[in-house]
Order: structure tokens, then sequence, then C-alpha cells
């Protein structure tokens, strides 16, 4: 076997927060490598290339506070332009040189006698370094429902997560499985194609207007010019959406209601037919699952060549979708918009501590001391780990406030100014049950069936908090609760 490579940190991932990992790094003058499984990086940006993608947080706000971008085309920016946006951002900070794209890490395990972990990749390449940064994401594993007669299908068909460019959809009956954040994006891009379009819609979602419009160039050359103007707009949008986190704090109260209101009025202007309004009317808070921002889903669903089938889905058949009342779809293409898996976290890497497997310690769901270190796991970081997600602003600033709190700790390992800091476990354990106890009081918890949630009704995936307090939390790292050698 050959020798491992040895550097200071390793990365896995090169997404949105396996580049802040490596710009942290680069920028403290540490060795690093990142380990990407795609050949390029840009992560969820990468992979989700199908038609209509795009972010729902304004991309002023969706961009690294520290690398601002004036030129964003408009409010709300589409998947290859995010996409650009972090192309650049590697090449700014000069990373490339420290990517290894193309490698799929297939394992991490701890040596205690050296305190290093070794990184293999599946073709049996191996890293090794005292500093692990795990950046892997919550959404990177497309979920397609085990749907009997799935593979009989004649026609074409594949997920959102996975699209290519020469899918089957001009002139084509087309079935979109799912009605999420995903669902919404492509139905309208593809419905003016499609000969017909039918959505298959298990439950609907919340929906209220997304408000995109393209950045007027005298804006754009205000935001490249004063930068405190870009700045200022940045903070409006991200006051503005921690504004609404009392609708998951406090499902059916006033904002709860305020939402709700604005969801059913804008449902009510643009769908007028009331049985269909009827069958896009939720019968949970808002909240429960994702809230989701469109201005051009409803209008589409109005179009003569799309139907929104509420029927259940019974079997795929190789003709296409087989209800459970008897009828059948017939289809040229099925995309399926349902989703990831979204528990596992790190999987399939293998990750194997002092003490045994991450798989076993997540035995009974996924759980992080704030979302960043385990117990049992020395030198091991994670990036939008266990409940660092949110329903109502921007990602990025979550993995910034982690990688603030963690990058004193990974430096002291990476440097070899420590040998072995890991989090205590009662320290864990109760981080973990408070905030679960508080995750029981949400709207995640009210009622509906989402990805945030188990089976058991654990909540892996949310922060309970706002970000205000996330970042309150999380301006110092604690070394109290860690036990450092
Ligand atoms: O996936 P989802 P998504 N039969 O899990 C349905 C992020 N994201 O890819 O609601 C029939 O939300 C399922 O039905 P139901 C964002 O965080 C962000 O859309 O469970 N239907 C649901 O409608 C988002 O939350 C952007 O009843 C089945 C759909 O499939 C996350 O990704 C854009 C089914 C899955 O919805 C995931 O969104 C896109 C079955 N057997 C995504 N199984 C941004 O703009 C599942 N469904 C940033």
């Amino acid at each position: 076997m050959a020798a491992a490579l040895e550097t200071q940190a390793i990365i896995i991932g090169a997404g949105m927060s396996g580049l802040l990992a490596a710009i942290r790094m680069k920028q403290a003058g540490v060795d690093f490598a990142v380990l990407e499984k795609s050949l390029e990086v840009g992560g969820t940006w990468l992979d989700n290339c199908y038609p209509g993608s795009g972010c729902d947080v304004p991309s002023h706000l969706y961009s690294y506070s520290f690398a601002g971008n004036p030129h964003w085309s408009r409010l709300f920016a589409r998947q290859p332009e995010i996409l650009d946006y972090f192309r650049d951002q590697a090449n700014r900070f000069q990373l490339r040189p420290h990517l290894c794209l193309g490698v799929e890490v297939a394992s991490a395990d701890w040596d205690e006698a050296s305190a290093r972990w070794t990184v293999t990749s599946t073709d049996g390449n191996r890293w090794r370094a005292p500093a692990l940064i795990v950046a892997t994401g919550q959404l990177n594993r497309p979920r397609t429902p085990d749907l009997p007669g799935r593979e009989s299908f004649a026609g074409a068909q594949i997920h959102t997560a996975r699209w290519h460019a020469d899918t089957s959809i001009a002139g084509k009956r087309v079935g979109v499985i799912g009605t999420g954040a995903s669902a919404i994006q492509i139905v309208p891009e593809i419905a003016g194609e499609a000969a017909h379009l039918t959505v298959f819609q298990r439950s609907p979602h919340w929906i209220i207007p997304r408000m995109d419009a393209p950045i007027p160039p005298a804006m754009k050359r205000l935001f490249a010019t004063i930068p405190l103007l870009r700045k200022a707009f940045r903070a409006l949008i991200w006051r503005r959406l921690e504004a609404t986190h009392p609708a998951i704090a406090a499902p059916g109260g006033a904002k709860a209601r305020e939402m709700e209101k604005m969801a059913l009025d804008y449902l009510a202007a643009t769908i007028p037919d009331p049985d269909l309004r009827q069958a896009l009317t939720p019968d949970f808070p808002i909240g429960c699952k994702r809230t989701l921002v469109s201005d051009d889903y409803y209008p589409a669903l109005v179009r003569d060549n799309v139907t929104l089938e509420t029927r259940a889905i019974e079997r795929i058949e190789p003709a296409g979708v087989r209800l459970t009342d008897g009828s059948l779809i017939e289809l040229d293409t099925i995309v399926w918009a349902t989703g990831f898996e979204t528990h596992g976290f790190v999987a399939p890497i293998a990750i194997n501590g002092p003490n045994g497997s991450l798989a076993q310690a997540w035995e009974n769901g996924a759980s992080a001391y704030r979302g960043t270190t385990i117990a049992g796991f020395p030198n091991l970081f994670l990036l939008y780990g266990p409940n660092t997600n949110l329903g109502h602003n921007s990602i990025i600033f979550m993995v910034e406030r982690q990688m603030e709190y963690a990058l004193p700790a990974i430096l002291k390992v990476a440097r070899g100014e420590a040998r072995r800091i890991v989090v205590k476990p009662d320290a864990h354990e109760a981080y973990n049950r408070t905030l679960q106890a508080r995750l029981a009081t949400t709207s995640w918890a009210a009622g509906c069936g989402s990805w945030y949630k188990t089976d058991d009704g654990v909540m892996p995936n949310n922060w309970a908090g706002n970000t205000a307090e996330f970042a309150r939390m999380m301006k110092r790292f604690d070394t109290e609760a860690y036990e450092i050698a």
C-alpha cells in the first residue's frame, strides 16, 4: 500500500462549507488537502443543476460575509450564477492546488498512537493529518422512494439532483413526483416544454411569494462602488428573515398566523379554481415542512397542459404511474423531486474513532455538540453538521459561525500545539437533550412528515433558535467543555 500523504488538516467536501474551511486554512498558513468526490467544487450547487434551480435565500445574504458580490444579477440568483460564485472563491483564495477532485472518501480512521486521522479514498489512496474537517453537507444523497415497479418504467427517469441536459422533456408526457423546494422550482421551467406535465402531490406545502426581480445595473454599480451599501442591504435581508423565526419557534403564534395569511392570500390570488385551491391548502402549521418561496409555481399549475394529481401512487409500471384507485397516468419521463437522505450526515463514509465507529455512536440518531464536535471522536470537526440547518435564514451564516468557533481548536491540533481535543460526553449529551426538548415545541414537531425528522420523531437536522442566538453561542470555543491534551 502506498504511503499516506501527510498534511496538517484534511477537509472532506468542496461545497460551500468545505471551501470556507479551506479558505480559513489557507489564511492561517496551515497545510491542507480538500478531498471532493465530484470533478469540480460547488457541492449542492454543482449537483442541483435542474432547470429552475436556484436559492430561496437572497444572494446578497447567501454568500460569504467576507466575499460579497456586488454583481448578483437578481435578488434570488439561479444555480449557474451561484456555482460560478463558489468557483470564483476557489480561484480567488488560491485553493486549487489543495483540491483533490474526483476523490471519493471511503473511511476515516483515528490512530491513537500518532493522534492522526487516516482518510482512505475508494480507490485506496490515503491522507493523514491531526485535524479532520467533515463538510459533506446534509443534502448530498438523492432519495428516490422505493415504489414497487420503479425499475420497470419504460421511459426516462431522473432525480432532480442528478439532472443532465439531455433529459427528455420537450414534447413528452412528464410526471414530477414531489412538491417540495426542488419540485416547485423545476415545474414552472419545464411546464412550457412538456406536452403534458403531471405533478404528483402527496401533501401540499406552504408557499409564499418570492418577489424575485433582476437587480438594476445602477444598483449593482452602487454596490460595487459603495461596499457599505451592499453590506447594509445584506444586513437588512438577514434582519427580515430573522424576523420570521417566531413562526417556527411559536406555532400558532402571531407571526405564524401572519405568514399563513400571506400564503393563503397568495394562493387565492393565483388559483381561481376552488377545488384546486383546496387541494393546495396545507393542513399543518406553517413552518412544519420548509416554507417554500415561489412566484411561478402556482401560475404553472393553472396551465392547460399541467395537472395536479393528488390521488396516491400505488406503483410504477412500464407505461407510467398506477394510482391506488386503479387509474394509470401514462408518462414518457418521470422526474423524482423526492429529496434527499438527510439523517446520515457523513454517510456513507465510515468514521472510526478510538472507541468505535460513528455509525455505532449515532445508532439512535445523529447529534453533535454545537453541531460541530462529537464525544469520542477527537480532532474531528463537522461543518453544517447535526442541528445546524434552518427553516428561515442563510446556512452560510451558520457555517461561518461554526468555522469561527472551531478554528482555534483546529489550528491548535493542526499545528501540533495540542495533541487531542475532544468534547466531553456529558457536555455533548446535555447539549443535545436541551436542544431536542426545544425542538419538540417548534412548528417542525407539529404534525407533518418532513426530512427534518426521523421515523422516531427525533430531529437531527435543525437548530432550534434563531441565527443570532447561534452566533452568540458560537462566539467562543468553550474549552471547559473539552478534554484537551
Ligand atoms: O425535497 P423534500 P426537496 N410518494 O424532501 C415527496 C433544499 N433545497 O428536494 O411532502 C410521493 O423537501 C414529498 O412528499 P411529502 C431545502 O432545504 C433548497 O424538494 O413528504 N411523494 C415531498 O413533496 C429543501 O427543504 C433549495 O408528502 C413523495 C417531496 O417528495 C431540501 O433541499 C432548492 C414520496 C420531497 O420534498 C429538500 O427539498 C431545492 C413518495 N413515496 C432544495 N416520497 C433552495 O432554493 C417523497 N415524496 C435553497
